[in-house]
């Protein structure tokens, strides 16, 4: 079929913006999957483990731990994989302790894959908190800054080298925190004797959440030919019926790559296909990836097949659709786009940040239950498969980097800003492809009042933008609308608020006044849509009060209930979004003002609803009917809505 002028010039866009896609990081980071040409080994499961206790946290790397069996170097325990290792044991020193910690496996490696010189074996990290070296048999093979995100090296040639089969890998991870990781922290030493042992030091953080750490994520081995797909980038767009998907493939190892690319739908029928590394697939009859709630049919996922002459196929799901903003509206295929949504954490019971398919299905059930349509990744990516799992259940996401708790003078420097970019490339390079991903988050209310936040966020915002011109960029706020440094530079304003809670606590009945003016302050400055990011009050859970009194379930309550009429109201002319502060309660360091973690979730740490959760469903669930796209009566059968309309 021949093409239009418009599809044209939206191709020629679609191209040149690919162009400046991801050019900062080298390599590609796609997500380990099987394929006729590539194996995955899932070497997660039981490891073992030495935290270093000696005083400087050094004695491991001095005494080289990695040239032998971690168990013939001292005292070691059994540590599961993925899991933050705090909550494993009985042991209080472990839960608090900073500093190295060591990891070890050993996992046999298939014989045909040292055999075969044509194969390349990568070993990946899912993630692990903050700082990891890895080593195989002994030999280094790479090391990574930064928790939240993956790492991987080419072992190829080290298993060759070395013993063969057997497969020895070693982890050590450094959770210490300073002022230019990202989050940053201190470490204080305290020289009182008469109060602190020698040589004894804390680590202070800016941030509400337990700095959980460990080896978080899987640890797989997976294969690819020599000749292999490093990367695809694919951008999506549609006019009336036709979807135009571009897609960008490189190729690693190879000369002369052929590259092929096919798309084909649920039923399996190719709907379209291009030879070539680059170029634009247009498929009629398009089926939009919709949202959760939005649509009938919502998050319609196409299948990529791209592969690379006779040697490697890799197969993308791609969702077609397009994400827009204007001055008082978040469009998703042309369509006004309301977040009535939940912040998350990656936190729960014993694993702490350990991912858990039991947790991740059963937090899906729950936002599916309680009528969300999104959520956001407060406050870091979270593991590849939840954003899979959004991708398949049609639920939008704001995909937010480490950047938070950014309150020290000192993070605001150049050396911080440069990693905090490199965070963002590793971050658009890894999440790129989602569907479900709407908008990029940089950081959490750092001090943008601060004069060095200007120049910083300018930065941050614009190289964000620079690697990916298909999404909006924001960073979330608490600071006031006449001192913000940042949001010049952003899409949308998101703003987090605690009145009646750190604000005048106790007095509800200011909360409307209050959040009017919030608003309206807002944007009347910046003219700019904005989404309530964060609120909420923190409930005991079965603690009762009638006059509702703090930390009652019916405090969290009557909080939520007057910050919903002022959204009612905003929500008709700017406010594109609300988001709970916070699904489930986490745990936190320990302070005075947390009693075992933050209890400002709607569900407890262990996922039952309070009262909160059903006054946020009745709500969703009105929200979203009202858009008149839903077919109820199917959505009734799958959610008993008449227990609550
Ligand atoms: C917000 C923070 C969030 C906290 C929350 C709270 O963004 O991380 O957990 O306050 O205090 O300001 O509950």
């Amino acid at each position: 079929m021949g093409s239009s002028g418009a599809e044209r010039a939206a191709e020629r866009l679609l191209l040149a913006a690919l162009c400046s896609v991801c050019q900062a990081l080298q390599d590609g980071m796609l997500f380990p999957t099987e394929s006729p040409s590539r194996e995955v080994k899932d070497v997660s499961g039981l490891w073992i483990f030495r935290a270093d206790e000696s005083p400087e946290r050094s004695r491991g790397f001095e005494q080289q731990w990695y040239k032998s069996p971690l168990a013939e170097t001292g005292p070691v325990i059994d540590m599961p994989v993925p899991s933050s290792y705090n909550d494993i044991t009985q042991d209080a020193q472990i839960r608090d302790f900073i500093g190295w910690v060591w990891y070890e496996k050993d996992v046999w490696v298939p014989a045909r894959w040292i055999q075969d010189r044509g194969t390349r074996i990568v070993l990946r990290v899912g993630s692990a908190h903050y700082y990891s070296v890895l080593w195989v048999n002994g030999v280094k093979v790479t090391e990574h800054v930064g928790g939240h995100l993956p790492f991987e090296a080419d072992i190829s040639g080290v298993l060759r080298q070395t013993s063969g089969n057997q497969c020895r890998i070693t982890i050590a991870v450094n959770n210490t925190l300073t002022l230019e990781t990202l989050p940053p922290g201190t470490i204080q030493y305290m020289t009182d004797r008469s109060r602190y042992p020698a040589g004894y030091f804390v680590q202070n953080t800016n941030f509400d959440f337990f700095n959980y750490a460990g080896i978080h994520r899987p640890v797989l081995l997976y294969t690819t030919p020599k000749a292999h797909i490093d990367d695809i980038t694919v951008e999506t767009t549609f006019s009336d019926n036709i979807g135009l998907v571009s897609f960008n493939v490189s190729v690693l190892g190879s000369s002369k790559a052929a590259v092929k690319v096919t798309l084909s739908a649920q039923d399996g029928r190719c709907v379209a296909s291009a030879d070539g590394s680059r170029g634009v697939l247009k498929v009629t009859d398009v089926n939009l990836w919709w949202p959760y709630l939005m649509h009938e049919n919502p998050a319609y996922l196409y299948s990529m097949e791209v592969k690379d002459g006779q040697t490697d196929v890799y197969t993308l799901p791609v969702g077609i659709r397009t994400v827009k903003v204007t001055s008082t509206q978040f469009l998703i295929n042309n369509k006004p786009f309301y977040f009535h949504g939940v912040n998350k954490h990656e936190d729960a019971d014993i694993r702490g940040k350990g991912f858990d398919w039991p947790l991740v299905v059963k937090d899906f059930n729950l936002m599916k239950w309680m009528g969300a349509n999104s959520f956001r990744t407060s406050h870091y990516p979270y593991a590849e498969e939840i954003l899979q799992m959004a991708d398949r259940h049609g639920i939008v996401i704001i995909d937010e980097c480490p950047g938070v708790g950014i309150k020290d003078i000192r993070s605001f420097g150049n050396v911080s800003l440069a990693h905090h970019l490199t965070v963002m490339e590793e971050l658009v390079r890894r999440d790129k492809n989602h569907p479900s991903v709407v908008m990029w988050s940089v950081a959490n209310e750092p001090a943008s009042e601060m004069p060095p936040a200007g120049f910083y966020f300018k930065e941050l915002v614009s190289h964000t933008r620079s690697l990916d011109s298909s999404r909006p960029v924001t960073y979330i706020t608490a600071s006031n609308y006449a001192r913000d440094l940042g949001a010049p530079y952003v899409d949308v304003i998101c703003v987090n608020s605690y009145f009646s809670w750190y604000q005048d606590p106790g007095h509800t009945e200011l909360i409307g006044l209050q959040l009017n003016t919030q608003f309206d302050n807002w944007y009347g400055k910046y003219q700019k849509p904005i989404i309530q990011s964060e609120y909420g009050a923190d409930a005991v859970p079965g603690l009762h009060s009638d006059p509702p009194m703090m930390f009652t379930e019916e405090y969290q309550k009557t909080v939520l209930q007057n910050y919903h009429n002022v959204f009612d109201q905003k929500r008709k002319e700017f406010v594109i979004g609300e988001l709970i502060w916070n699904f489930a309660d986490f745990m936190t360091s320990q302070s005075i003002i947390r009693v075992v973690g933050n209890k400002k979730g709607i569900f407890t740490r262990q996922r039952q609803p309070k009262a909160g959760a059903f006054l946020l469903r009745e709500r969703y669930w009105r929200i979203a009917n009202e858009t008149g796209v839903l077919n109820t009566i199917k959505l009734e059968q799958e959610y008993p809505l008449r227990f609550i309309l």
